[in-house]
């Protein structure tokens, strides 16, 4: 069997082998080119027709012996596989995580040893709520899992792009899926929590009303996988090689910072592009624009279990980083796209039990359920035990125990013994102690008396929630009210829409009014918390902004100035952005001075929402009615999508005859002689939230 480079810990100190390629090395031994080849069937035997069944004459039936025939149409009538129960739409990546420094004070898990170490990993994004065939740009929650193949077997970060969960407690979760999922009676709607029984849910289940302040928020529709953080959600522990631990939370910090759509676009989206995420995360890695994120922990001493108004226990509930700063540590960089995406993003069983020495669980109640429930699902969905030889599932370290069997064992154990203890393989595979690497659980002291209740500390739900709402920005705020309005409004019964704002008022009295007022029901009579704290890191208007991969569309005709063009796209070039040249027919476009320009898409391929920013050049058409229309609407939907709008000398009348305004974020060449640098601060920018779009 293929090895991994994989230290054997018994020789101690020996300093560890590292190969950032494992991972591609030991998948290359599975990757078949079938270009070139003749066709044969899985027996191997060439075919000769593959047009034609065998039939007993010409006219007649076909024959039983017909064995091409026979397995083809088999091997296709089994091709599907459950999809996943919840995740089930999703798409990954390879790549690589690089330690910066190291962290063998917190704990002794070997890929966070060594500043410089490089492991590889596999990362699976993806939707909570809709089937496998969905659109990506639902407002739902986003999977954030990433695999990494160390050193010492895999480790698995099964996180989200939002810090906290639903639930405290993993017996609700069916119930919370029923409630989201399609209604069963008529399996309406798809993908969408906008309707009556996910609502009911919440309104009768208050522990959810943090995390639906995030749901509403504008993390649920983000631009970009690229463009989100990550989170491991539950409090996990790190423990050093002295057996010292430290609580943990998890985060991922995007290279690009924190960027979303707006509602209007991301649905509009949904029809125009509805592989939207995949399409933006294949194409930038395609380009070699590679995403990338940071790694950090936020860790809070043993000693100062208590010492937090909150339960760091409790999945409801988020450590603010001002109080308990995220500590950065090492890179992930994903750049390479699958090769097949269902032997690989399909196959992979992601589990937040596989951990590695270093890094052990807590009793937060929400991942003891979730220890069970992967493999438990696995199981039924990758047909049995052996799907850790599904070559993505693999480990990048041999493994031996003394398992065996199960429906489509790959591995061909040798020898007469598979059990433990035993005198006749001189009792072997043998058991590791922690110092020769063996996995020991850490010896946390429990005591009690068996319970079916929550702690008192599990009860307010609603401070953190309010602490969201404090610190948001009023264009933040306003979104959050519009999604609810949005949402509830789509209930149609009228007590639960009811009893959503007399549920939310505990947030802010405010907000609940007005959602009220949106939805016809009454204003709420209950109050708000009382917290006046914030949390500045929870708004995304301080994030990182940056224009690099951002995409424009260079709305163009016959006509233009060459120089001015020119020179614009260069700039944009030169700062990363993706430059689309749209126009009325595909082919070429001529400017007055000569100039050719390829248009590679017209306003039929490509749409306003796909794009982060227009340049308007303008110019002549064949058709120019309808040139100067599609050019119309492609500003008005960028200009109330608060987009940046550049215009180039050319593209000035066009402006005048749109329903764009002068304002943040509108540029343009005729008054600003580096109009190409302005342009590239306003795409950086992405969004004029303080536009008067009305
Ligand atoms: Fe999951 N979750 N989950 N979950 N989860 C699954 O496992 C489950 C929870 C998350 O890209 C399933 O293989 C329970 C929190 C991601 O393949 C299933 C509970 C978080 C993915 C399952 C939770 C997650 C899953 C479905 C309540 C963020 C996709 C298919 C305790 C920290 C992984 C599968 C991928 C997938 C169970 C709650 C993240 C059914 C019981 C909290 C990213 O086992």
């Amino acid at each position: 069997m293929l090895r991994g480079d994989c230290v054997d810990k018994s020789s101690l100190n020996q300093k560890r082998v590292v190969d950032e390629n494992s991972k591609d090395k030991q998948l290359e031994q599975f990757r078949v080119n079938n270009e070139g080849k003749s066709l044969t069937t899985n027996q191997a035997v060439k075919i000769s027709n593959d047009e034609e069944s065998l039939k007993a004459g010409i006219r007649g039936p076909t024959l039983m012996e017909d064995f091409h025939f026979r397995e083809k149409i088999t091997h296709f009538d089994h091709e599907r596989i459950p999809e996943r129960v919840v995740h089930a739409r999703g798409y990954a990546a390879h790549g690589v995580f690089e330690l910066y420094e190291s962290m063998k004070d917190f704990t002794k898990a070997g890929f966070l040893q060594e500043p410089g170490t490089k492991t590889p990993v596999f990362t699976r994004f993806s939707n909570v709520a809709g089937s496998l065939g969905s659109a990506d740009t639902v407002r739902d929650v986003r999977g954030f899992a990433v695999k990494f193949y160390t050193q010492e077997g895999n480790y698995d970060l099964v996180g989200n792009n939002i810090p906290v969960f639903f639930i405290q407690d993993a017996v609700k979760f069916p119930d919370l899926i029923h409630a989201v999922k399609p209604e069963p009676h008529n399996e309406i709607p798809q993908a969408a929590t906008a309707h009556d029984t996910f609502w009911d849910f919440i309104a009768n289940n208050q522990e959810s009303a943090h995390m639906v302040m995030w749901q509403m928020s504008d993390r649920t529709i983000p631009r970009s996988w690229r463009m989100m953080e990550g989170f491991g959600v539950h409090t996990f522990r790190f423990v050093n090689e002295e057996g010292k631990a430290h609580f943990v939370k998890f985060h991922w910090k995007p290279a690009l910072g924190v960027h979303s759509l707006v509602w209007d676009e991301a649905q509009k989206i949904s029809g125009k592009d509805p592989d939207f995420q995949r399409r933006d995360l294949w194409e930038s890695i395609e380009h070699g624009n590679f995403a990338e994120y940071e790694l950090g922990v936020q860790m809070i001493d043993e000693a100062d279990e208590f010492m937090f108004d909150f339960d760091i226990l409790d999945a409801t509930k988020i450590w603010p980083e001002e109080i308990v700063p995220v500590k950065i540590f090492g890179k992930m960089t994903l750049n390479r796209n699958v090769d097949n995406v269902f032997a690989e993003t399909e196959q992979v069983a992601f589990h937040p039990g596989n951990v590695v020495p270093g890094i052990d669980f807590t009793n937060d109640p929400l991942l003891q359920g979730r220890l069970f429930s992967y493999i438990d699902t696995q199981l039924i969905r990758l047909g049995g035990p052996n799907f850790t030889e599904i070559p993505i599932n693999r480990a990048v370290c041999p493994f031996h125990n003394n398992q065996r069997n199960g429906y489509s064992r790959q591995r061909i154990d040798v020898g007469q013994v598979s059990y433990h203890k035993n005198s006749l393989a001189n009792n072997t595979p043998s058991t590791s102690t922690a110092k020769e690497g063996g996995f020991v659980h850490y010896a946390e002291k429990v005591e009690g008396r068996i319970i079916q209740a929550r702690s008192d500390s599990f009860k307010d739900h609603f401070s953190q929630a309010r602490l969201f709402w404090n610190s948001m920005t009023p264009p933040e705020k306003q979104h959050i009210i519009d999604a609810f309005i949005f949402e509830v409004g789509k209930v149609q019964n009228l007590n639960v829409r009811q009893q959503v704002v007399d549920m939310f008022v505990r947030v802010d009295k405010e907000m609940a009014d007005r959602v009220a007022d949106g939805i016809g029901v009454n204003r709420p009579t209950g109050e708000q918390v009382n917290v006046t704290a914030s949390s500045p890191a929870l708004s995304q208007e301080n994030t990182i902004k940056v224009p690099y991969t951002l995409k424009v569309g260079v709305l163009i005709g016959n006509g233009f100035t060459g120089a001015e063009v020119k020179k614009t796209v260069k700039t944009l070039r030169k700062y990363g952005v993706t430059v689309d040249i749209v126009g009325e027919k595909q082919g070429k476009v001529r400017g007055t001075d000569g100039l050719s320009v390829n248009v590679n898409d017209t306003f039929l391929t490509m749409d306003p929402v796909l794009f982060d920013a227009l340049y308007v050049v303008g110019g002549t058409a064949d058709n120019q009615a309808k040139f100067n229309f599609d050019i119309q609407y492609y500003i008005n939907e960028s200009f109330r999508h608060y987009k940046p709008i550049g215009f180039a000398s050319t593209g000035v009348p066009f402006f005048s005859a749109s329903n764009a305004k002068v304002g943040p974020g509108i540029v343009f060449a005729t008054n600003d002689s580096d109009f190409d640098k302005t342009f590239v601060k306003a795409i950086a920018t992405q969004r004029f939230w303080n536009r008067d779009i009305y």
